[in-house]
């Protein structure tokens, strides 16, 4: 017997090990959100990030949708069996990235799991609900304006970290997926091709966000904010009436000069790369598919441009070895990035280097998930795999020297200095440091 309207509840699991565990919203589960509601279900947010285990509430519901990540992947088991407990005639789902990537490895907690993209797929479990499915998978229209804008009344949007300058920001997405394919890059297949919004679509949900919260500052969380230059200047001539201050992603190797100028007439105020490295044999092995002379060239004109240059640095692929490092810190030194944020690698599953260790000379991929972070709170990240290259203990050797190396770098002040020539823009180095 199925019912028409369902109640639905979507957990997003806590990340403890994060530096800052409650950094952003759930967007993800603030769309899967906003089409059920639209398909007549009633739908709850319950994002436990940030939330110590004994203040977890947990509400009745017909069917409950949890996100899992690599790392989360007992946690969200856990939050799995506790909704069973109470309800146990209802449907447990596991989607996000590790079940996509992985999706024949999830633990039987769940009843279902959903592969990509959870909007069709959450409408389809409960119109066949109560049905013994296990794999839904539904790919998304390209064109995503016919999907309602995320439900953020369902939570509160001002209770997360994020900041801009400074100021609370929300995250906001115009696009999704990214053409490239790096080697460490978690991106499932749907995120291949690219699914758009139109310009005018962001720009309404942008007005509405600053009217309804007072929020001025968002994070263009794309992976591929500047890639079709057409649709960025349409994007960014409905977006500087608005006012608005924002932070987007660049990508060397197709960004010009004049992007990052355009960009800082309509808003922008930080631009970020995966800039990874600092040697050119090491962008090679990651398929970055740019180079270290494009990376230098980026970060200059985004200098120029008057934009706060941030970049990240992927520490470990297979490869690294303390000349690499060497190259890599020289770079940083030319370069002098006003913001910069190591992460290790870590060979999550559906990546070019979990299919195929052998490629990058990996001897053993450790699959203990609970360990796969790229940085936690005490500042390092775990290493998950063993190389012909390098030990496990000449690998810690390396992170330490090179963390402790930036971190000096970073109390040397260059970015205090750079806050003291923005006047309104204090505060930047207190910036919440992730991602
Ligand atoms: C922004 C971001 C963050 C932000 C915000 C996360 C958040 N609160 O949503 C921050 C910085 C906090 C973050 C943190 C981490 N992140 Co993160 N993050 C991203 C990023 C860049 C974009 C995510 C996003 O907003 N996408 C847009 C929304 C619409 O999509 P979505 O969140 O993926 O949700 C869709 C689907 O996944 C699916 N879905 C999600 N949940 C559910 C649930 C159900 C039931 C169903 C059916 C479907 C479903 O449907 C959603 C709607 O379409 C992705 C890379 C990427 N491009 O996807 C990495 C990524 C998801 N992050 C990743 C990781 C590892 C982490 C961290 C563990 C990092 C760390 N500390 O080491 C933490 C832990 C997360 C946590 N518990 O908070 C990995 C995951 C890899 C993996 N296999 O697990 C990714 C893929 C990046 C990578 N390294 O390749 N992250
Ligand atoms: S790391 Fe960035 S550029 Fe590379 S494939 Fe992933 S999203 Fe695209």
């Amino acid at each position: 017997m199925s019912k028409s309207s369902l109640t639905v509840e979507l957990l997003h699991p806590p990340h403890p090990e994060s530096i800052e565990d409650r950094l952003d919203a759930p967007l993800g589960l603030l769309y899967i959100a906003a089409n059920l509601r639209k398909h007549g279900h009633e739908v709850r947010i319950n994002d436990l990030s940030g939330i110590p285990q004994s203040e977890w509430e947990i509400g009745m519901a017909d069917i409950y949708g949890t996100t899992m990540y690599a790392p989360t992947m007992a946690i969200s088991e856990q939050i799995a069996r506790m909704c069973k407990e109470i309800n146990p005639a209802s449907k447990i789902v596991a989607g996000g990235a590790h079940p996509t990537a992985i999706p024949g490895e999830i633990s039987s907690a769940f009843d279902i799991i959903g592969v990509g993209e959870g909007e069709e797929i959450m409408v389809d479990i409960a119109r066949d609900y109560p049905d013994n499915k296990r794999v839904y998978r539904k790919p998304l229209e390209e064109d995503l304006d016919i999907y309602p804008n995320p439900a953020y009344d369902l939570i509160d949007p001002l209770s997360y970290k994020r900041t801009l300058g400074g100021e609370l920001a929300l995250t906001t997405l115009t696009s999704r997926g990214c053409p490239y394919q790096c080697s460490f890059c978690g991106l499932a297949d749907h995120h291949k091709t690219i699914k758009r919004r139109s310009p005018e679509n962001v720009a309404e949900e942008i007005e509405f966000l600053k009217e309804r919260y007072s929020i001025t500052k968002f994070i263009f969380q794309d992976d591929t904010f500047t890639i079709n230059k057409k649709r960025l200047g349409s994007m960014l001539d409905l977006i500087r009436p608005l006012g608005i201050g924002f932070k987007a992603h660049g990508r060397s190797g197709n960004d010009t000069a004049g992007d990052y100028l355009r960009l800082r007439d309509a808003g922008c105020e930080t631009i970020a790369w995966g800039i990874e490295s600092g040697s050119q044999k090491m962008l090679d092995l990651m398929n970055k598919q740019t180079t270290v002379r494009k990376n230098e060239e980026v970060i200059q004109w985004a200098k120029d441009a008057g934009l706060i240059s941030r970049a990240f640095f992927v520490l470990g692929f297979p490869g690294e070895d303390p000349q690499t490092i060497e190259e890599t810190q020289r770079f940083i030194e030319r370069t002098d990035p006003d913001q910069y944020f190591v992460s290790n690698f870590v060979p999550y599953p559906g990546t070019d280097v979990w299919n195929n260790p052998e490629k990058y000379g990996i001897t053993r991929i450790h699959t203990d998930f609970e360990k796969y972070y790229q940085i936690n709170g005490n500042g390092f990240g775990s290493r998950n795999i063993e190389t012909e290259n390098l030990s496990g203990d000449e690998f810690g050797e390396m992170e330490r020297e090179f963390r402790s190396w930036i971190n000096q770098r970073r109390q040397r002040g260059k970015l205090q200095e750079y806050e003291g020539k923005l006047p309104g823009r204090k505060r930047l180095s207190e910036e919440v440091e992730e991602i």
